[in-house]
């Protein structure tokens, strides 16, 4: 046992295993097994997690789509039963989960709990949902006919998701899934496995609860496949499978996308970002330094919603980026379980490595990075804490185009508006976006058809941090799809248009006659 700059290596294994065995998990699933967990906050070994393998998934899914044939005649409010008492669990567990979503995602204290709440916020809403998963009432043409819309169960919904948000994403495609009828597969990240074993048994918590209370849940309602990229092919090649909400880069989803199509399957890709703001010179640079702050910063760089570019209008450029590079220096780095720290570890060496190639490209492109280097790393081998990096640079071009999952902020002055939105949509990802701004029509003109092409488009609030009750995801290379609130709920469906005759003739549609 070593110590390093931020804690004893080899105390998370043990503080792991305490918080799984509080979650409910045995201690066989996560010991013996191929799977490898980590804790980047000093990389040690957490858990050795079975693999699947290839003929168990398809059976497991196989299993599911059993047992959706039967929970989709579960009725919606009592399906929202189960989601209801699965909120419950996480409140109840959320300091523990919380903090494995902490050691294993390496994020700070507030944003481990924040992930947990994210959980909860979702499962409040779609219990909510479940009693209104609404169909219209349409006109028709026709006297003494009645049209409608019907939504139905979907099937199996497959869930891939990502490191970042390690059990968010599933909640958000769980909660959703469960009370639209839908059984539930999902293939987390092999980064993240403690976590998704923790979430496994509090939704199986749930589903006890439900059963002693007289609900009927099929068993194999829900299934976990652990696993690397060929058990994700199979979720994302099973025809049994008809929607698959993936959660990763655009590289992934340029491999799982037409998959899904070539089997006329659904997909929800949420993929890569590019997310930028543009501060102009009415923008109230207090709030904006703080805003600009957390969403770059932030969970390391290591959102989806990250900012990563910053258009700096030139009236406010030369005192606005002193005092961002200030903060830049003093944000405190370091062991993310501890009081006061703003930034923890990237997820690993591979992330390190990345984010090393990007600032050499952003030299080369003629940047000036500041910071981005390793820090910490004494005694720690396989931990990586980077001071985040900010790069001032020209030209919109080469690392600046491209998502890089680490914590690099480019920033790029700009003197006119309508060049600067033109520039903001000038990147192939389209998820998030903001505009700094006191100024009502750069504001509104932003959010207008002219303005940001993103998915989510905010003002005077960073691009990160979005809550559930709206549709979230992003359009271009993000992959088009929307998850969590507003109406996402129906791309877990299937529409049914219904139309009913109550008279006793047969008129026909665009007065077309066929009397035989
Ligand atoms: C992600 O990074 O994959 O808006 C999701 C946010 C969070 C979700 C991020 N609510 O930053």
């Amino acid at each position: 046992t070593t110590t390093t700059a931020t804690r004893t290596i080899n105390s998370l294994a043990g503080e792991a295993d305490t918080l799984l065995g509080s979650l409910g998990v045995k201690r066989s699933r996560y010991t013996g097994g191929k799977l490898i967990a980590r804790s980047p906050i000093t990389g040690e070994i957490t858990g050795h997690v079975n693999e699947i393998g290839a003929a168990d998934a398809q059976a497991a899914i196989d299993r599911a789509h059993a047992a959706f044939l039967e929970w989709r005649l579960v009725p919606a409010p009592k399906r929202g039963e189960l989601v209801r008492l699965l909120g419950e669990e996480l409140r109840a567990s959320k300091q523990a989960l919380g903090r494995l979503v902490s050691i294993e995602a390496g994020k700070i204290a507030s944003e481990g709990l924040g992930e947990v709440q994210e959980m909860i916020d979702i499962c409040d809403f779609a219990v909510g949902l479940s009693r209104q998963l609404y169909g219209l009432t349409i006109a028709t043409e026709r006297s003494e006919h009645r049209m409608m819309e019907s939504w139905h169960p979907l099937g199996v919904t497959g869930i891939i998701s990502a490191f970042n948000f390690p059990v968010a994403v599933w909640s958000w495609n769980a909660a959703l899934a469960l009370i639209c009828g839908n059984s539930i597969v999902w293939k987390p990240s092999e980064k993240t496995p403690l976590t998704a074993l923790a979430t496994e048994a509090l939704l199986n918590r749930a589903l006890e609860r439900f059963k002693a209370e007289g609900g009927k849940a099929p068993d194999a309602l829900s299934a976990v496949l652990f696993g690397g990229r060929d058990i994700g092919e199979i979720l994302v090649d099973h025809a049994k499978v008809p929607l698959v909400s993936a959660t990763g880069s655009t590289a992934m989803g340029r491999i799982v996308a037409p998959r899904l199509a070539k089997r006329f399957a659904r997909a929800i890709l949420e993929l890569g970002g590019n997310n930028a703001a543009i501060v102009t010179p009415t923008a109230d640079l207090d709030l904006t330094l703080r805003g600009v702050a957390f969403a770059a910063m932030g969970t390391a760089g290591q959102r989806c919603t990250t900012l990563r570019r910053l258009f700096l209008h030139e009236s406010i450029y030369d005192t606005f980026l002193p005092r961002l590079k200030r903060a830049y220096e003093s944000v405190t780095i370091g062991d993310p379980l501890k009081d006061g720290t703003l930034v923890g570890p990237l997820i690993d060496a591979a992330a390190f490595a990345s984010m090393q190639k990007a600032l050499s490209e952003a030299r080369a492109a003629g940047g000036k990075v500041f910071g981005g280097e390793r820090v910490l790393s004494d005694g720690a081998d396989e931990a990586y804490y980077v001071r985040p990096a900010l790069v001032e640079i020209s030209e919109q071009t080469g690392p600046v185009v491209h998502e890089t999952f680490a914590p690099i902020l480019y920033v790029i002055k700009y003197r006119d508006f309508n060049a600067v939105l033109e520039l903001h949509n000038a990147v192939s990802q389209g998820l998030s976006s903001s505009i700094f701004t006191n100024d009502l029509r750069e504001a509104e003109a932003f959010l207008s058809v002219r303005g940001s092409d993103c998915g989510i488009a905010n003002v005077n609030i960073g691009p990160s941090g979005a809550e559930i009750g709206g549709a979230f995801g992003g359009e271009k290379e993000t992959g088009g799809g929307r998850e969590s609130g507003s109406d996402a709920w129906k791309a877990y469906m299937r529409r049914a248009t219904n139309t009913v005759n109550f008279g006793r003739t047969l008129p026909l549609a665009q007065g077309v006659k066929f009397d035989v």
